[in-house]
């Protein structure tokens, strides 16, 4: 046998006692809210080994749940060993910490916002992306400086989920007003780089292409349908907030018309106010679309409350007023006649499979009708030097009649407003304008 046996390095998956509340004014069962924390708690590095619910007209004040109900708490956290108590409610500051003093420590006590917070963590790839995160948990941490002193102290040496908080500063030395510090410079790094992305944005709308956003809950199938569709290989995964940064590519639709569709950070229920603020500036990307494909995972029970879920946060970042289509994916999974209910229910939709391709072909359809619906009609004559505008009438526009002049292209064609404005200078005349 060796001398040294083999340690190993992968971090211990912690065991986590789930809590869930139910009102009765939820419309949303607790069950089916805690199976989503399940998998939120997954995709983190946990494992669920309990989990207690509650029926509760008025959150207690100073632990949420009642005290009976604590006590069962603290008696399942020690007969299952656990690591971590996760709450689906939000946590005050002080109800953290009453808590954290009655089950007593080294356990963990966290809440649904500092989970997810905890995942875009580690998913954040970007250097944009870390600094909304890191904003984001900043600003969580704030108001409960206190209470998460000890939990702090002790984590500087433990991996695992909850835990990830100001990693990288010497957490103990660090007082409020040097996280309000920090806080008002990353605002102002944030601020730097979102004035960049504007004038990128602005750049790209100097070239003039049709903007598909991909949005929809975490998990429904966004990158995969980017994959399907232009066939790029943007990572696919079985997790819950896989994609945090926006990926835009180029897309030929049937016709020929190039567009851009981008892949955005998915949303779920009860998504923290915090990280929406944070993520703003990303998902900009969706607010300058000029089309919305509203991914929904067909498959999911809770698929409407899915939708509700998104239309919230399209509220929430005024990208209400874009015209939207919803695209039900994963059609794969559902019997026929789930899909024909579906399919009756929802006439304005599209239904598909990334998986499969199924449905693909008359999603593009869709797309490329709603990218042609605005154009207007153009009569031009392009001297011979702007070969770059007629590639972009090509590119961008359906050209009916080409003729080559003696003084430039002559063309016939149809094509968005946007490309029509560029071409004013060269003495285009607006067929519309005639009549046409
Ligand atoms: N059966 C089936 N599975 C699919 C389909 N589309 C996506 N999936 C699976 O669903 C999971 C999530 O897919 P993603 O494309 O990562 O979903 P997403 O919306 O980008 O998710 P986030 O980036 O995490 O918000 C993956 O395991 C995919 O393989 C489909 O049409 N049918
Ligand atoms: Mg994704």
């Amino acid at each position: 046998m060796s001398r040294f046996p083999l340690v190993s390095t992968t971090p211990k998956e912690e065991r986590a006692v789930l809590v869930g509340v139910e009102r009765n004014d939820d419309t949303w069962p607790s069950e089916r809210s805690l199976d989503e924390l399940c998998r939120l708690a997954e995709t983190a590095g946990a494992r669920e080994v309990a989990r207690i619910t509650q029926r509760l007209d008025r959150p207690h004040p100073r632990t949420l749940i009642g005290s009976g109900k604590v006590e069962e708490l603290c008696r399942l956290v020690r007969q299952l060993e656990a690591d971590v108590v996760i709450f689906d409610d939000d946590l005050t500051p002080s109800q953290q910490s009453n808590l954290e003093r009655t089950v007593g420590e080294p356990v963990k006590i966290i809440d649904r916002t500092a989970l997810i917070l905890d995942i875009f963590g580690l998913h954040a790839m970007t250097r944009e992306g870390r600094l909304q995160v890191q904003l984001a948990q900043l600003q969580y941490l704030l108001p409960r400086l206190r209470g998460m002193w000890s939990h702090l102290a002790k984590e500087q040496t433990r991996g695992g989920i909850g835990s990830r908080f100001g990693q990288g500063e010497s957490q103990l030395e660090v007082d409020r007003r040097l996280i309000r510090n920090r806080i008002a410079s990353l605002r102002r790094e944030l601020r730097a780089l979102e004035k960049r992305r504007s004038v990128q944005s602005k750049r790209r709308v100097a070239s003039p292409a049709f903007r598909v956003a991909l949005a929809g809950y975490t998990n429904a199938g966004k990158s995969s349908l980017l994959n399907r569709l232009t066939g790029s290989s943007v990572l696919a995964q079985d997790k819950l907030f896989a994609t945090l940064d926006p990926t835009t590519r180029a897309f030929k639709l049937p016709g020929g018309r190039m567009i851009t569709i981008t892949d955005t950070v998915g949303f779920i229920q009860k998504l923290p106010h915090g990280l929406v603020e944070a993520f703003k500036s990303t998902l900009s990307e969706v607010c300058d679309a000029d089309l919305i494909l509203s991914v929904v995972d067909a498959s999911d029970d809770d698929y409407q409350r899915h939708i509700n879920a998104v239309d919230h946060v399209l509220r929430e970042i005024d990208a209400h007023d874009i015209p939207l289509v919803i695209v039900f994916n994963k059609v794969d999974l559902l019997p026929p006649d789930e899909l024909a209910l579906l399919q009756m229910r929802y006439r304005e939709a599209c239904f598909v499979s990334a998986a499969t391709g199924f449905g693909i072909d008359g999603l593009c359809e869709q797309i490329a009708c709603t990218a042609t619906a605005s154009d207007v009609a153009l009569d031009v004559l392009l001297p011979y030097r702007e070969g770059a505008l007629r590639t972009m009438l090509h590119d961008q526009g359906t050209v009916m009649v080409e003729t080559f002049e003696a003084d430039g292209y002559h063309i016939i064609a149809r094509a968005p407003q946007r490309i029509a404005a560029q071409l004013t200078s060269f003495g285009v005349r607006s067929a519309q304008e005639d009549g046409a």
